[in-house]
């Protein structure tokens, strides 16, 4: 099937983009090993030399990157040129402590549009199309990256960024929008905007491309119906350079992990061994074709499946399942990496017993947070600063420390139940992962 606008690379047989990644990967890690500190002490910890790999048959030797030795070498450490030849840093939604800052060269930034480009395409799009863009813009990679897919394409590019669903509707409906980038559960509540004033009819949207966070097969079947799209799921992560990492076809079945830029492998989370395909395990991604700031075997700590069965879209690309959730606590929420550990660093820097219970829910469509902290006795029997003024202090340090809005509900002493073994703390009602 000829599209509008398709790399012969998405279609290549599978054994010239296996030879292809060998290639690159050979050119990869000699560039890290020479540039990158980190890198060559950590082959060197593990015995492995540049001219020991020749190709994807060694790719097993090099050591596993994760998102503590980012934290570790933030915020150059992992700088792979010159700082003057890079011309954009992101950054992750997760804050304080956890921040990640990836760095793109002109020559990543055009990548990362190709790979979003792609992800357009796949959805139908062409250069006729209207491409509204409410992912958030600024540090965060899902504006910046649909930005650019959609300018690569020729679409039409409305930036919107996130927020003012006022603003929102009356562009869709003024400029005729034809393709929706947000995450789903933005676009769950915008197409109940849309119907709740009635403009379901002055809609002209067809294709949604939808991603950042987890979400259900229920949901794209509401949203779907809901504002008469199709709705396209979209994976990335900052670290290998945002949205576009890997995107759905037309068959909506699984997406096609951009094979040309980025190899992908799926260990067991406990031992560290690769996995045959189809296996269920960790994600893991090498960046063969960046610059700046190009993780080798990046563990994203995501659970999912890779296929290569053949697709009837003609892509040869390997494709993932929807990640069917997380080696470690991370939840995203409203949009922003949350881990427990930055709540209970909260709670301690302000004195509480680390006693507390998350529960994260989703009301019309909108996320939830609230985290029940238990006091000390001493606090409970001293009123001289009441609860309100406690929860109120509580709320500024959590939102400062999280990047959003949380309640914080305080509770007696040991009132919150106790469990014998690993602590329940979280309670995600959302089900957002089908397993
Ligand atoms: O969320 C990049 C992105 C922007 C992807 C726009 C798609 C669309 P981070 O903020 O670094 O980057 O968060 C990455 O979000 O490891 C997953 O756990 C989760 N995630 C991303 N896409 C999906 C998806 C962006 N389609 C983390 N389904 C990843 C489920 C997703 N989870």
């Amino acid at each position: 099937m000829k599209r509008y606008y398709q790399p012969e690379i998405e279609t290549m047989p599978v054994e010239e983009i296996k030879k292809l990644q060998s290639e690159r990967l050979v050119k990869q890690v000699r560039h890290v090993y020479d540039n990158v500190p980190f890198y060559r002490a950590r082959m060197e910890e593990a015995g492995v030399k540049p001219e020991d790999i020749h190709g994807l048959e060694d790719l097993h030797k090099l050591p596993f990157v994760t998102k503590d030795d980012l934290r570790d070498q933030y915020p150059y450490g992992l700088l792979a040129v010159p700082l003057s030849d890079c011309v954009r840093i992101q950054s992750t939604s997760g804050t304080t402590g956890r921040r990640v800052v990836a760095f793109y060269t002109q020559h990543d930034i055009d990548l990362w549009d190709e790979c979003c480009a792609r992800a357009i395409v796949a959805a139908g799009g062409t250069k006729d199309d209207v491409c509204h863009v409410c992912y958030g813009y600024g540090l965060f990679t899902g504006g910046p990256g649909l930005n650019g897919g959609s300018h690569k394409v020729g679409c039409l590019t409305l930036p919107m960024s996130s927020g003012n669903t006022e603003r929102q509707v009356q562009f869709m409906t003024d400029l005729g929008s034809t393709i929706l980038c947000c995450t789903p559960s933005y676009a769950a509540y915008l197409a109940e905007s849309v119907n709740e004033r009635g403009l379901r009819d002055k809609i002209k949207l067809k294709a949604g491309i939808f991603g950042a966070e987890a979400w259900t097969e229920e949901m794209r079947r509401d949203i779907e119906k809901n504002l008469g799209i199709k709705a396209y799921d979209i994976y990335g992560l900052t670290e290998i350079s945002g949205p576009g990492v890997s995107f759905e076809c037309e068959e909506q079945g699984g997406m096609h992990i951009n094979e040309d830029h980025f190899i992908a492998e799926i260990i067991d989370p406990k031992t560290g061994e690769v996995l045959p395909e189809g296996s269920r395990g960790e994600l893991v991604f090498t960046c063969i074709t960046k610059e700046a700031f190009p993780l080798l075997r990046y563990r994203t700590r995501d659970i999912a499946i890779l296929t290569r069965k053949p697709c009837s879209c003609g892509r040869t690309h390997i494709r993932m399942t929807k990640p069917l959730g997380r080696s470690d606590d991370m939840m995203v929420v409203k949009g922003v990496n949350v881990f427990p550990s930055q709540i209970e660093t909260v709670l301690i820097n302000e004195g509480y017993p680390a006693n507390y219970e998350l529960v994260v829910d989703r009301v019309n469509n909108s996320d939830t947070i609230e985290v029940k902290v238990e006091m000390s006795q001493d606090m409970f029997d001293n009123l001289e600063v009441t609860i309100a003024q406690r929860e109120k202090k509580l709320v500024a340090s959590l939102k400062s420390m999280l990047g959003i809005g949380v309640d914080v509900k305080l509770v007696a002493p040991k009132s919150i139940a106790r469990s014998e073994g690993k602590a329940v703390r979280v309670i995600d009602k959302r089900n957002l992962y089908q397993n």
